[in-house]
C-alpha cells in the first residue's frame, strides 16, 4: 500500500443531526464507513460535534475564546463528543477498520499542537490503524479552557502531517456562487493572496445555515481551509451525505464539489 495520507474531517452537520439533540445520523456514518472500507488509504479522521458537542456549549455558554468555564459544562461537552467518537468509532469498526479514537487533549500542550505526539498519529496509519481525533472542550492555560474546533485541528494536523488530501465532508455540495443560484464554485485560484481573501470573506457570508454553531460553521471551515492553502495544500469540500465524493475526492477521480488551489 502506498503511504500517501488522506486526512479527512466528517462535519457535525453530516454525522449528526444538528437541529435535534444529541442525535447521530447513524446512516450517514455507516454509509461514510462503508466507502472508508474499500479504499484501503492511510487515513486520519476529524470529526466536529454537530448536535453532540455543540448542543451542550451554547447551554454552557462555552466557545472559543479562552477563559473559565463551569466545570459541569466542561465535563458535558468532552463527554458528549466522547460518546459521539465511540459511535463512530463503533461504525468503522463494524466495517473492518481499525479506528482509535485520540482526544486533543492528548497532542495539544497549551492548546499548541505537539509536533511528536503528532506524528505519532501519521506512525499509526502505517500499521493500518486509523486515528478518530474531534473537536473538544480542552484545557490550555491557567485553568481557563476553549472550545477547539475540529477545522482548527485539521489546520494543525495538516502542518505537521503533510497529507496528499484535505477533505471536508459538509451537508452541501461545496461552495456556492450565492445562495439564489446556488452554483457550486469548483475551483477557488491562490494566485493572489489578497483578491483569495477577498473572495473567502464573500462567501464566508453564503451558506451558513447553522443555527447553533459555537465555532464558526462555514465560515470557519473556509478561513481554515484558507490558510491550509496558504500553505501550498489543495483543500477539498464535498458533501459527505454523498459518500461517493469521498471515495472520488480520494481516488483522484472527479467529484462534485469545491478545491480550494494551493499556493503555488
Ligand atoms: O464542530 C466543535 O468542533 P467543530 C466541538 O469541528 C464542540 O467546530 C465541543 C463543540
Amino acid at each position: 500500500m502506498k503511504h500517501r495520507l488522506v486526512l479527512i474531517k466528517l462535519g457535525g452537520s453530516v454525522i449528526t443531526y444538528k437541529e435535534k439533540p444529541l442525535s447521530a445520523n447513524y446512516k450517514a456514518i455507516n454509509n461514510i464507513s462503508k466507502i472508508l472500507s474499500k479504499l484501503e488509504i492511510p487515513l486520519i479522521i476529524v470529526h466536529g460535534g454537530g448536535s453532540y458537542g455543540h448542543y451542550w456549549s451554547v447551554k454552557f455558554d462555552m466557545h472559543t475564546k479562552l477563559q473559565k468555564y463551569p466545570p459541569r459544562g466542561i465535563s458535558v461537552v468532552h463527554s458528549s463528543m466522547l460518546t459521539l467518537n465511540n459511535i463512530i468509532i463503533y461504525s468503522l469498526n463494524k466495517h473492518r477498520l481499525n479506528p482509535y479514537g485520540i482526544s486533543p487533549s492528548s497532542f495539544l500542550i497549551t492548546g499548541q499542537p505537539n509536533s511528536n505526539k503528532i506524528l505519532e498519529l501519521k506512525k499509526m496509519t502505517k500499521d493500518n490503524i486509523i486515528p478518530v481525533t474531534y473537536g473538544d472542550a480542552v484545557y490550555i492555560i491557567n485553568n481557563k479552557y476553549s472550545i477547539v474546533s475540529g477545522d482548527v485541528l485539521m489546520s494543525m494536523l495538516s502542518k505537521i502531517l503533510n497529507p496528499s488530501k484535505i477533505i471536508f465532508a459538509l451537508n452541501v455540495d461545496g461552495l456556492y456562487n450565492n445562495m439564489k443560484e446556488k452554483k457550486i464554485i469548483k475551483e477557488i485560484k491562490f494566485e493572489n493572496p489578497k483578491i483569495y481573501k477577498n473572495k473567502q470573506t464573500k462567501i464566508n457570508l453564503i451558506n451558513d445555515t447553522n443555527i447553533y454553531d459555537v465555532t464558526g460553521g462555514m465560515k470557519r471551515k473556509v478561513e481554515e481551509a484558507t490558510k491550509m492553502a496558504e500553505t501550498g495544500k489543495d483543500v477539498i469540500f464535498i458533501n459527505g451525505l454523498d459518500p461517493r465524493q469521498i471515495q472520488n475526492a480520494i481516488q483522484d477521480k472527479n467529484f462534485k464539489g469545491t478545491i480550494f488551489k494551493g499556493k503555488i
